[in-house]
């Protein structure tokens, strides 16, 4: 399933991305980054060491427009729960991106974050049907899916 998903979207987004972002990333509109969508289940640090690996991050997301985007990469009709940058690992209840981009924007879940058996680290949470988008703190240890976000200079 996620096979057929991958390609999907790699099909679709291939024909309106630009052209500036490596191949297996994609850009969004006009903003200055690249994402990439791994399927490969990872902790969220291991995760983040991967993204590190091509000079990336674990995605921060600024709006709404973002989220979608991100999200979406995984393929429509794909609703994995999928590591984001996002983490309260230095402070409980405070949470920063890794990449250091400020905090503008948030979409958690009714009732989330909950850090119920000390979580923190941030998937989007695609198992609560209409809420699909929508933002989850969870065990930094479970394994999920996960993307990337790379600086693209201009
Ligand atoms: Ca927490
Ligand atoms: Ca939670």
């Amino acid at each position: 399933m996620w096979c057929l998903c991958l390609f999907l979207v790699i099909a679709e987004l291939s024909l309106v991305s630009a052209q500036n972002c490596p191949r297996y990333w994609f850009r969004n509109n006009e903003e200055s980054y690249c994402y990439r969508y791994f399927s490969g289940l990872q902790t969220w640090q291991k995760a983040q060491d991967i993204c590190e690996t091509y000079g990336a991050n674990l995605a921060s997301i600024k709006d709404e427009s973002e989220n979608d985007f991100v999200f979406k990469l995984q393929g429509y009709g794909c609703n994995n729960g999928i590591w984001i940058g996002l983490s309260d690992i230095v402070t409980e209840g405070t949470f920063k991106w890794f990449d250091g981009n400020a905090l503008v924007y948030e979409n958690w879940h009714v009732d989330e974050p909950d850090n119920n058996g000390d979580q923190d680290c941030v998937e989007i949470d695609g198992s609560r049907g209409v809420d699909y988008s929508k933002w989850n703190d969870a065990v930094c240890t479970d394994t999920k899916p996960f993307v990337c976000k790379w600086f693209l200079p201009l």
